[in-house]
């Protein structure tokens, strides 16, 4: 399907070390996908679902020891140690590939080899990158297809570069402990082997988009962010792009596709969604930054999702959607997860493929959905996508929001005083873990700009690439702030109503942005006057929360300020100096 010497010759040696019984291109026509899903049917591999009620959707289940991605063994790998830095899992490049050949070698005998062209951004987008997926899975080509432009348009936007990011994917028996996520971010080439998991199988999502991705821009002098990217209208017509970095399962695609309250829709006011999770950016013509998402569609996750927590998230899969992982309603042959409605089916398949009653299964405790199931979701059926989706020049930026579930310690919303300082807020995020990765949840971690499962090198150099792209932004940088919707009160019950109700929060962020608005100056940054925050048309938030909201425990950020210092000191002499001295002014402001 290509003339490309680069792809063909790399493709040779993949197919002489996995050894498949086929090879087929994926050239992304309806006619081969089509066939592929009735392949994925008769194997009993996808599930069709209700053709009225959810036409073209897919239900899939995993392994049930393969639900989520695997931080402990997703590694970068680099010929120095001190390039992947301090928080990603490191080996050697050479000793990583040993270390995997014999797993790879032969590992698709018998099995159909897939080749994936994809790319990742709009096609014809200066922007966009190249990558080619090589997969034993049925599954992935059929999310690939949903979240990237995959397929002959792909090739055409390569041509005859070398400059197309590797990928390697096989699901072999899908044993844990021979589990492993490898990016070599120096050769521009992505391994992945025994899961056939979404993060850690659609190469293009995490693997490319954010770990390879970031490495690229920060040789290349642009930025790969774990950043959602959002447009608010104006009745004149006026859009202000925001993007904003809440690590996993904090609510990026929920706020990225919020419906504006009653007090802005009746004004005029509209919220449009250009991407729920990546975003890439560069400086443009006229020195604004521009971003670009990098993704086709909405790897979500469903439970919780409903038509008030995210009525445009649900529309969204209600056609030409993969669901992974939720409970499948036998009497309807639809789906049904945790939060969607307060009726579990009673004639149901749990998501690890049990049938149960469902009334009496939750009763108990039971979860019919996996916490981490997901769907894969078109963009182009989202309601408020916006008519810049595929604008290859992108959007153009004027906030950039950091956030994270913090229960006290952080107010509902601060400006930060500068970009060097919104890069200190940035690398100071902390959350509580979810259940999109496995391990421990509900611990506090340090998640610099939710990028720490994410990030492909050194973070204290990603540190610093950020402080560089503000010098070459100068007083065309976005303004940087931090959110926490998630502050408790003393029973543990959120005070702030979350989801479109956010949007009083981030009204408030672009009125700072035009210089509209007084704040107020605290050791942390500037912080709204809780009358700022428009609360028409809530009934149980008064100024009074608000200014709880807002309140400062200069105590409490004391003690954040030493988990901050805890992490700097990981990054040794890789920690830039700006940061260093933004943290020790910091600890002077909150110490007077
Ligand atoms: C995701 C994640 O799936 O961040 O987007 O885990
Ligand atoms: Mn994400």
């Amino acid at each position: 399907m290509t003339e490309n010497k680069h792809v063909k010759q790399w493709l040779d040696e993949m197919v002489e070390l996995v050894k498949p019984a086929k090879v087929v291109w994926i050239d992304g026509s309806e006619a081969q996908l089509a066939a592929l899903r009735d392949e994925a049917l008769a194997t009993g591999e996808m599930e069709a679902l209700n053709e009225e009620k959810l036409p073209g959707c897919l239900l899939h289940r995993t392994a049930e020891n393969d639900v989520a991605r695997v931080e402990g063994r997703t590694y970068i790998c680099t010929k120095n140690k001190e390039d992947a830095g301090p928080i990603n899992n490191w080996m050697e490049t050479s000793a990583m590939k040993a270390k995997l050949l014999p797993l790879y070698d032969g590992v698709m005998q018998g099995r159909t080899m897939y080749v994936i062209p994809y790319c990742m951004g709009p096609i014809g987008s200066p922007f966009s990158k190249v990558g080619i997926e090589l997969t034993d899975s049925i599954y992935v080509v059929l999310n690939m297809d949903i979240m990237t432009r995959m397929g002959k348009d792909a090739l055409t936007q390569l041509g005859d570069s070398n400059d197309f990011v590797r990928g390697l994917h096989s699901k072999a028996n899908v044993e844990e402990e021979n589990r492993y996520i490898v990016q070599f971010p120096e050769e521009n080439t992505i391994w992945s082997i025994n899961s056939a998991y979404g993060g850690n199988v659609l190469l293009g999502k995490k693997c490319f988009a954010l770990r390879i991705a970031s490495y690229q821009g920060f040789k290349e002098g642009w930025m790969a962010e774990h950043m959602l990217i959002l447009g608010i209208e104006a009745p004149n017509g006026e859009v202000n792009y925001i993007t904003a970095a809440f690590p996993s399962a904090c609510g990026k695609t929920n706020l990225a596709m919020l419906i504006p309250p009653e007090v802005y829709a009746k004004q005029g006011y509209k919220v449009w969604t250009v991407g729920d999770d990546i975003a890439w950016m560069h400086i443009g013509d006229d020195g604004r930054l521009y971003a670009i998402n990098p993704e086709a569609g909405f790897f979500g996750v469903a439970p919780g999702t409903n038509a008030k927590s995210n009525f445009n998230a649900l529309e969204s899969t209600k056609k030409n959607t993969i669901f992974t992982n939720v409970a499948h309603d036998l009497d309807q042959n639809t789906v049904w997860w945790e939060g969607l409605d307060k009726n579990p089916p009673e004639n149901v398949v749990e998501w690890t493929g049990k049938k149960v009653n469902g009334k009496e299964y939750t009763a108990e405790g039971g979860k019919l959905a996996h916490p981490n199931s997901r769907f894969t979701a078109p963009a182009i059926n989202c309601p408020c996508l916006s008519k810049e989706f595929n604008n290859p020049n992108g959007v153009p930026v004027t906030a950039m929001v950091f956030g994270g579930r913090r229960a006290k310690t952080a107010p509902l919303v601060y400006q930060s005083f500068d970009w060097a300082h919104g890069v200190f807020v940035g690398s100071a995020m902390a959350s509580e873990t979810t259940a999109a990765a496995t391990g421990a949840v509900g611990v506090v971690r340090r998640d610099p700009m939710a990028m720490r499962p994410f990030c492909g090198y050194n973070m204290g150099d990603y540190f610093g690439h950020w402080l560089e792209m503000g010098k070459k932004l100068g007083d065309k940088a976005p303004r940087i702030f931090n959110v926490n919707w998630f502050r408790t009160d003393d029973e543990g019950h959120f005070i702030w109503p979350g989801f479109g109700d956010n949007m009083r929060v981030l009204m408030w962020i672009l009125s700072r942005c035009k210089g509209e608005v007084d704040a107020v100056e605290t050791p942390i940054g500037y912080v709204p006057n809780a009358e700022d925050i428009n609360l028409e048309g809530l009934d149980d938030v008064t100024t009074e929360t608000v200014r709880g909201l807002l309140s400062i425990d200069k105590e409490l950020w004391l003690e954040d300020a030493a988990g901050v210092e805890e992490l700097y000191a990981m990054f040794g002499d890789r920690l830039p100096e700006e940061l260093a001295k933004q943290l020790a002014e910091q600890k002077a402001r909150l110490a007077k």
